[in-house]
């Protein structure tokens, strides 16, 4: 049954990336830029992680023990669950100088890290990690846990067995813990160096699967203390364990250093030693001081802060950068992306899986070819496979000629599987036992689809991410949006940084000009995500909010803001990016396009509901359907009944920016006019006043809206259901008690306020004086911490969108809107205009809103948080939340966008 390889379906341009040179592969990426960013504490979702930018890395990481209901319990990854009273970085450069502070019961733990190229070390350089364990509380020292334990690994996910020093003993002169040996940095070895008295026990593992190292860590513990009675490693280990777990154990307060040195092979003993001591001890004391200093320095210098703040301020701002920067983190593995459902037909590339008329018989064809990635095996040992093949539950038949291509990409072949399924879900273990079957016989496979709850989705191509991360216990991955605004500061603090990070992006698109919105990228980042996120949808897009930096970075071109090394660095990448940027472009000006000229609309919301309009109501709201979760905004409320006609006016501004901002990269590039005029002319489009007046401005509000088929009567009830199901449930559903129509939708909130944010408004149009009234209004968008997402007069204003779904952007204040509306209030208070003065004062008041609020909060919680309640000022939703939130060092600092 071999298929002619001719016949060999392509790969499916969804997972296909951008035919162009990479940016990363830009020169002014390699060499130095490079090795000065190969290791970092590039594993936020931990409380300290270290790893290199490289797929399969040497990693390291701390964990400790601490207590919880009585019981001993580990602290690792970062999770609320642990209730830490704070944890954050108050330091930290991005390249070589981190310094963070971990308050947890009465032990406060401190822990820097630090990085130095030296004579003789390997690639990137050696790192040190100060671990300083203090017991805040001095009346509990008696009582209370004395001694604390730390676990500090190190673990090769390439699985290249780690040594294991013979002698632990001596670790007040530098005892050597472990040593080894990697392609991309030579020999290295690992030190710890203390003047206090400290116990260390070790255990050795191998393991592929790094992310449950804290529960082979307990689970070791859990059997001493049984065994023995005492919490301690068990001091086992065998040459080929690839990961190693030092247990340092000592009464608190008490100080360890942990120095990572490299290129062992190469430098003399002597130098080596040399390197040792200046990595621990009070040399590392004197130079971590130097960073600290030098830290404060470029703090001052990258956002000059008035002298109207005060110290508290002052230092919280600190850690909104530190907390950003230190959180950047670098991710390697393939995202999945979500196939559009269709019904029957089950034929796809890769592994595919059909069904045919008998219910027990799949059709299956398999590509074959010679990428590959991911290993599922594990999975399917899960689900007792083999005991269904060896009980002939399963058999194959035509697949065993497969076995006879053992060159890589030779073709495809054909076969059916028989066995005891009889439903769509179980074709994902039928595509599984192909998988292994194949796996077994040592062919090499590429895009393997699996079915997922009825989904079914192909993998990405693997891939790198190094970029910042929005909370590092709840949302530790990259998201499309949220990036743009975080890099607002990171390209203050960093040129360099901003552009790998924004490099690293963009060479996520696909030939079409997508980029995945949410990335998931490897184990780690996979297991902390609900499963309804996983799959990314090629269909939706996210706010291009990279073009906010650019536009910086162009305007500050143009200003002659940068070192001439910079403007260097700036072009040549904006040279690259060039193609991508259109791609990018294209893509929403093509898919995201509305029915009227020059609108626009996400598209991907579903819109199967509207087909029960005479049913008046709809069941089963899906969170598609009413969220537009592409957008960012995910349950502002949206035209009611989703469809062609809509006009979204967000979108329509993103256009704007993405447009204006491709106008000025091809004039400042000197790209052929042609192509310039055009971005010009759509930016000019946009950008008319009149234009945008008719098709978003309603007068009877004086408000910008969205427009669409909408109605306001819709609400949602308890109602008695009667599912497919034999039971009869409660559930909360939707009524419409009203037939919709096309209209504006009538709904005050960070949406309609787009055309100020964009600056779009002449100052002295009448329609600026409205905006101004409506965001200064108390019953409308204004409190004392800040502007609501939604209006207090909303229909939909603080309401639950389905049962499972509080109100998330119908009222909070987030910060990310407030500092785009903020800005714009310091455009118009410095435009001549009747509404100067009016600008000015709202936004002096809202600016102090906002930091008492995020200050207070800060002071009052420990943490930075996703968003804050309008009625208390009181912070909501996830805490750690050190992405966009950071924001506020801009609003102290008053830095804002120019164009
Ligand atoms: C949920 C829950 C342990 C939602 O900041 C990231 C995004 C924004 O881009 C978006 O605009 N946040 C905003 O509306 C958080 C999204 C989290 C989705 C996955 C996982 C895990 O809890």
């Amino acid at each position: 049954h071999l298929i002619n390889p001719v016949e060999r379906p392509q790969t499916p341009r969804v997972v296909t990336p951008f035919p162009a040179p990479k940016i990363m592969d830009l020169p002014q990426f390699q060499g130095g830029h490079k090795e000065s960013l190969y290791w970092g504490t590039y594993r936020p979702n931990v409380y300290l992680g270290i790893r290199a930018r490289t797929p399969q890395s040497l990693v390291a990481g701390l964990m400790w023990t601490g207590v919880k209901d009585g019981r001993f319990s580990m602290r690792h990854v970062c999770q609320d669950a642990d209730e830490l009273e704070k944890y954050g970085w108050m330091r930290h450069n991005g390249r070589d100088y981190g310094h963070q502070e971990l308050v947890d019961q009465d032990m406060t733990l401190m822990t820097s890290f630090f990085k130095s190229k030296e004579d003789g070390s390997g690639y990137g350089g050696d790192w040190t990690v100060r671990i300083d364990v203090r017991n805040e509380n001095s009346k509990l020292t008696e009582d209370l846990q004395q001694t604390a334990h730390l676990f500090f690994y190190l673990a090769d996910e390439d699985g290249n067995a780690l040594s294991l020093s013979r002698d632990l003993l001596d670790i007040h002169d530098n005892s050597l813990l472990a040593f080894g040996s990697r392609k991309d940095i030579g020999s290295w070895h690992l030190h710890l160096a203390s003047m206090d008295d400290l116990e260390v026990h070790y255990s050795g593992f191998k393991t592929p699967h790094i992310h449950n190292l804290s529960d082979l860590v307990q689970q070791n513990l859990g059997a001493q203390v049984r065994k023995f009675g005492r919490l301690q490693l068990s001091d086992t280990s065998d040459d080929s364990s690839n990961i190693l777990v030092f247990q340092i154990s000592g009464s608190i307060p008490f100080r360890a250093d942990i120095a990572f040195v490299s290129g062992t092979d190469l430098g003399g003993n002597s130098r080596l030693k040399d390197r040792l001591n200046s990595l621990t001890g009070t040399l590392l004391t004197t130079r971590l001081d130097e960073k600290e200093r030098e830290f404060d320095d470029k703090f001052k210098n990258s956002f000059s802060l008035t002298d109207e703040l005060d110290f508290e301020s002052i230092s919280i701002g600190k850690a909104a950068v530190a907390n950003l920067i230190g959180g950047i983190g670098y991710f390697y593995g393939q995202s999945k992306i979500s196939l559009p459902k269709t019904s029957d037909s089950l034929t796809f590339y890769g592994y595919s899986v059909a069904m045919t008329n008998s219910p027990r018989t799949y059709h299956v064809i398999g590509l074959i070819s010679d990428d590959w990635s991911s290993n599922p095996l594990v999975n399917i040992f899960g689900m007792g496979l083999t005991e269904k093949i060896s009980e002939g539950i399963l058999t194959f038949r035509g697949i065993e000629e497969v076995a006879n291509l053992r060159t890589p990409g030779a073709g495809c072949f054909e076969a059916e599987v028989v066995g005891e399924f009889d439903d769509h879900k179980e074709l994902q273990f039928v595509a599984l036992v192909i998988f292994l079957w194949t796996f077994w016989k040592n062919i090499l496979c590429d895009a393997i689809l699996q079915f997922k709850s009825g989904e079914r989705y192909i993998s990405y191509w693997p891939a790198e991410l190094y970029t910042a991360v929005p909370s590092r216990p709840f949302f530790p991955r990259g998201f499309l949006w949220d990036e743009g605004f975080h890099q607002l500061l990171i390209w203050r603090w960093d040129i360099q940084i901003c552009l790998d990070i924004v490099g690293h992006w963009l060479d996520l698109m696909n030939v079409e000009g997508w980029i995945p919105r949410e990335q998931i990228l490897g184990a780690e980042a996979l297991s902390k995500v609900p499963e309804e996120f996983v799959l990314q949808h090629p269909t939706n897009g996210n706010p291009p909010t990279l073009f906010l930096v650019l536009r910086d970075l162009v305007f500050g071109m143009k200003k002659n803001k940068f070192t001439a090394a910079e403007r260097d660095q700036i072009s040549s990448f904006l040279e690259r990016a060039f193609v991508r940027l259109e791609a990018w472009f294209q893509w929403f000006n093509t898919t995201q396009s509305g029915m009227a000229t020059s609108s626009y609309f996400w598209h991907g919301r579903d819109n199967t509901t509207t087909r029960e309009l005479n049913a008046k109501v709809w069941h089963h709201m899906e969170l598609s359907s009413q969220e537009t979760f592409s957008s960012g905004f995910d349950d502002y409320p949206r035209a009611s009944h989703p469809g062609d006609e809509e006009r979204h006016l967000d979108l329509r501004c993103w256009m704007l920016l993405a447009a204006d901002c491709m106008y000025s990269i091809s004039k400042l590039l000197r790209k052929e006019k042609e192509l310039g005029k055009e971005y010009g002319s759509t930016a000019k489009l946009l950008s008319d006043f009149a234009i945008l007046n008719q098709m978003h401005f309603d007068d009877a509000y004086g408000a910008y809206f969205d427009f669409g088929n909408h109605t306001e009567k819709v609400r949602l009830s308890w109602q008695e259901v009667g599912g497919t199901n034999h039971y009869a449930t409660r559930e909360l559903v939707q009524e419409v008690l009203e037939r919709p129509r096309l209209r504006f939708v009538p709904h005050i909130g960070y949406v309609s306020l787009f055309p100020f944010m964009w600056r779009i408004l002449p100052p002295d149009s009448l329609i600026l004086e409205k905006q101004l009234d409506l965001i200064s209004n108390r019953s409308i968008l204004w409190t004392d911490y800040g502007l609501r997402s939604l209006s207090k007069t909303s229909s939909m204003y603080m309401k639950r969108n389905t049962e499972h779904d509080p109100p998330y952007w119908r009222g909070p204040i987030w910060m990310n809107m407030n500092y785009l509306i903020l800005s714009s209030l310091h455009h118009y208070s410095k435009e001549n205009g009747p509404y100067k003065d009016k600008a000015k004062t709202m936004y002096s008041d809202l600016r102090s809103n906002l930091i008492r609020n995020i200050v207070r909060n800060y002071q009052q919680t420990g943490y930075f948080w996703e968003q804050y309640d309008q009625k208390k000022g009181k912070g909501k939703g996830a805490r750690v939340f050190t992405g966009w939130t950071s924001l506020v060092l801009l609003i102290m600092a008053e830095a804002y966008s120019e164009w």
